[in-house]
């Protein structure tokens, strides 16, 4: 956890100025705004969110070189997305902690997250307005439209045991990655890069937020409940099939079957049954087999960033890579 903690540092320090000044941008876009939408925003905004995306849009536009202020406006676009969409995730899931406090839908209520999520989610594209190119508004507003798509997708496929890997791939790379990719293309327009540099980008961000996504499915079930600032076993609660769930499926017997569609498809779940999912994990390494499949994704990743010329800025995305997956929190 420590190590961790000191590699997200590590990783912030080429974007500690940037991000200072992306806080400023989002404390001035609250000012003498409604009591609800400063204490709600307040509290998910201040709470040690990673701001893993802000800092990729950082990096990306230092990485070819932008020395402008384009990227700062921007990345808070980027994070006010982001924190929109936890906002309505929380609700949607009905969950109660996140980043080690109480969710804004269980200090506050469902409705007042939905609508401070919203409030959110308009103060993206005012930036994205004021910002005024028309590519940035392209690339962001068609993120927030496929993460969007991805949660519809995700809830018709809540508790459906046959899911594919494919599918589930389908689903996270909408729902988390686009973001991701997202933020790694913008941080290239700015600092002008050519097409293919932008496309390679964005390629790496997808990529990496696959793996990214994937290691959080897998910490919903073995991660330690201090680190992780969430509670562990909501995803088994929900009966959400993540890819743990769906290896674990399609490896386990008939009678562990049983054991599956009686907690995820009926959706009965008695004390010890989480444990019981973590046995057959435990029998048939799921979490293993689920790390080797994030590691594809981060050898992608990887592939992208060999395109690009060596730098200590690219040292350091390669660093948001390798925190991605051995990340505790
Ligand atoms: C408002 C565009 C819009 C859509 C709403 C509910 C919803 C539709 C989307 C939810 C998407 C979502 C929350 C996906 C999960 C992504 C994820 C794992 C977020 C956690 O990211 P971290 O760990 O968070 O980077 P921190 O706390 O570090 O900022």
């Amino acid at each position: 956890m420590l190590n961790q903690s000191l590699a997200l540092a590590n990783i912030k320090k080429l974007a500690s100025k940037d991000l200072n000044e992306m806080d400023l941008v989002i404390n001035a876009k609250l000012d003498e705004r409604e009591k609800l939408v400063q204490d709600i925003t307040y509290h998910i905004i201040n709470s040690g969110g990673k701001r893993l995306r802000p800092i990729l849009s950082i990096l990306s536009a230092k990485l070819f070189g932008y020395e402008g202020k384009r990227h700062i406006n921007l990345s808070a676009a980027v994070e006010f997305i982001h924190t929109a969409t936890l906002l309505h995730d929380d609700v949607v899931d009905h969950s109660n902690l996140r980043r080690g406090r109480p969710t804004a839908n269980k200090n506050w209520n469902n409705k007042s997250s939905i609508l401070v999520g919203d409030f959110l989610f308009s103060q993206a594209f005012v930036l994205m307005a004021e910002d005024g190119d028309i590519e940035v508004l392209k690339i962001l507003s068609k993120a927030a439209s496929i993460i969007a798509e991805g949660e519809v997708k995700q809830l018709y496929s809540i508790a459906n045991l046959d899911l594919s890997i494919e599918q589930y791939m389908s689903i996270i790379s909408a729902k988390t990655a686009e973001l991701f990719a997202a933020a790694c293309q913008v941080g290239a327009i700015v600092a002008g890069a050519d097409e293919s540099a932008k496309l390679n980008m964005y390629n790496f961000g997808l990529s990496l937020g696959k793996a990214f996504q994937i290691m959080d499915d897998v910490l919903d079930y073995v991660a330690n409940d201090n680190s992780l600032g969430k509670n562990i076993g909501d995803d088994f609660q929900e009966a959400k099939v993540t890819l743990p769930v769906i290896i674990a499926y399609q490896r386990s017997d008939n009678f562990e079957r049983v054991f599956w569609n009686k907690v995820i498809d009926i959706k009965l779940q008695e004390d010890g049954d989480f444990m019981q999912a973590l046995k057959i994990f435990n029998k048939y390494n799921i979490i293993e087999t689920c790390a080797d499949i994030a590691k594809k994704s981060v050898d992608e990743a990887k592939a992208c960033l060999s395109m690009v010329p060596k730098s200590v800025i690219r040292n350091s995305l390669m660093d948001v890579l390798d925190f991605c997956v051995d990340r505790k929190f």
